[in-house]
């Protein structure tokens, strides 16, 4: 089909030969030259010297053969790797017009872009058929706004144009391109988000109670090590069961029933103590101070918040409180392009009580209504981290009219119990005013919840139930509580529960 023996650019003549299918280039028509010299070379030896140079003309011979065989049977290819093609210079749009065929003479300048195509084309018509479009170079830069999906590609585009190594990999979190998925219900993501959790908690309780035809130590008991495994803390876990007790006897209660009331209206009441409202500023700057340890998820909360704020008409700016790592900067200034925040940010390795001092007045000039400050991620055990974010504190304090006025301590739900001591020590530190509770989606330990409520006394003001833009909820304790206490095997009631005897 794709035979080209006849246009071998190659000056020597060499005979086709019937099983190559490409082009034969000048290295291999000089190995072929040289094995077939050194197989020639063996037979003559032998001829002149007989069986005394048999060695040498062996060696000789088969070295010639291995040549040729070479030359001969290692596939040609059919395009010039990519590490051939010269660097700098491909990043102009190659000379053929998409979709048309280069069929005039062709600049000597771009002599090798013609060679090129032409190796992708159809050579036999002589026409240089231009690439598939996948080949050809990017019809238009993707915008300079990293969107969902385009990232990457940007990235590629830059690596070709530059002669550099590509640079590190940025830490632009995932596009994204879920918001774009089926809508599902606010109630049916958290539930779906709190699956694990209910497996291993409110199912739990069910069965155990549901399964007893009455109460006994056995039950309380179980009931117990069910509600201490699911991460509710001992605290909160001693003072459920000294209630349950109390109660039970009170009411010489026999109906197994009435714990799991009991216990699912003590949760209730619990989770129903602090009011969940957002306290903001109406007639100026309102201020967020959002803390926590590292990688909980707090620069991805801020720009959730940002974007649910925009939503709502707020105008929303951001600052770049986490001075430590260029890359931080960089990633919230990704996150206020996507969502359409001002970003306010300084140099790497700067004082973010500086940062946070100008954000504050950059953010009253352009008459903001909000300011979401990001910081950095820290130890609570490291003193010096801890006084930093206090200095920062004092800063909006002194800085902003009545700021900040939510800290919003944000905790990863997979830590367990690990979440209580750092709400702990955060607390100690700075007035948490309310927690953000995020991945609740990936872990079985969401009763950490009741936990660390329990522990500073303030309010759980958001839950994450999932990386995308639309699964940072405002924590609603009734719909928590109901999505928590359904069970996905369509036993929706407590009735549904079969009764062992
Ligand atoms: N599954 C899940 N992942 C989440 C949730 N919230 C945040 N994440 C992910 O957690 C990871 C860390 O998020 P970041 O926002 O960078 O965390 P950070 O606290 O700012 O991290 P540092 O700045 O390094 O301290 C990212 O991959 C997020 O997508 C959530 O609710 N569920
Ligand atoms: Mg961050």
């Amino acid at each position: 089909m794709n035979n080209e023996s006849g246009s071998s650019p190659s000056p020597v003549t060499t005979p086709p030969l019937p099983r190559h299918t490409g082009q034969w280039e000048e290295p291999r028509v000089v190995v072929l030259l040289i094995g077939i010299v050194l197989l020639l070379e063996g037979i003559f030896i032998y001829l002149q010297a007989g069986v005394d140079q048999l060695i040498v003309a062996s060696v000789t011979g088969v070295a010639g053969l291995t040549l040729v065989l070479f030359a001969w049977l290692v596939p040609l290819e059919e395009e010039p790797p990519a590490s051939e093609a010269p660097p700098p210079t491909v990043s102009e749009p190659t000379a053929v017009p998409p979709g048309g065929a280069a069929t005039g003479p062709t600049p000597a300048a771009s002599a090798e872009a013609a060679a090129r195509v032409s190796t992708a084309g159809d050579a036999s018509s002589g026409v240089a058929v231009a690439p598939p479009p996948v080949a050809q170079a990017p019809a238009a830069p993707p915008p300079a706004v990293p969107s969902a999906g385009s990232a990457p590609a940007a990235a590629d585009t830059v690596s070709a144009q530059a002669t550099p190594p590509a640079p590190a990999p940025s830490p632009i979190p995932p596009a994204p391109a879920e918001e774009e998925e089926a809508p599902r219900s606010w109630f049916d993501r958290l539930r779906a988000g709190l699956k694990k959790t209910r497996d291993s908690f409110v199912t739990k309780v069910k069965h155990l109670v549901f399964g007893k035809t009455k109460i006994d130590d056995d039950l309380l008991d179980e009931l117990e090590g069910t509600l201490f495994e699911a991460d509710i803390g001992v605290k909160t876990t001693q003072e459920l069961l000294t209630y349950l007790h109390k109660e039970v006897e009170a009411r010489d209660a026999k109906d197994p029933e009435l714990v799991y009331r009991l216990l699912k209206e003590q949760l209730r009441q619990r989770l129903t103590r602090f009011p969940p409202d957002l306290k903001m500023n109406p007639g100026g700057l309102t201020v967020f101070l959002i803390i926590g340890v590292n990688g909980v998820g707090k620069t991805t909360t801020i720009a959730k918040l940002a974007r649910r704020f925009i939503k709502e008409g707020k105008k929303v700016v951001l600052a770049a409180g986490d001075t430590f790592r260029a890359a931080a900067i960089d990633q919230l200034s990704i996150w206020g392009q996507r969502v359409g925040a001002e970003v306010i940010k300084g140099q790497e390795g700067g004082d973010p009580g500086a940062l946070v001092f100008d954000a504050i007045h950059a953010a009253r000039k352009r008459q903001a209504d909000l300011l979401l400050i990001d910081t950095a991620g820290r130890m609570h055990v490291k003193v010096n981290l801890m006084d930093e974010l206090k200095k920062v504190r004092k800063i909006v304090e002194k800085e902003s009219d009545g700021g900040p006025h939510e800290i919003l301590l944000v905790l990863d739900a997979t830590t367990g119990q690990n979440a209580v001591q750092q709400a702990k020590l955060f607390h100690e530190a700075l007035p948490i005013t309310g927690i953000v509770m995020t991945k609740l989606d990936g872990t079985a330990k969401g009763g950490v919840l009741f936990a660390v409520e329990e522990q500073i006394a303030a309010p759980v003001k958001f839950i994450g139930v999932g990386e995308k833009m639309d699964d940072l909820m405002t924590f609603d304790p009734e719909k928590f509580l109901d999505a928590l206490f359904e069970d996905d095997s369509g036993k929706t009631k407590e009735s549904d529960y079969q009764v062992l005897h």
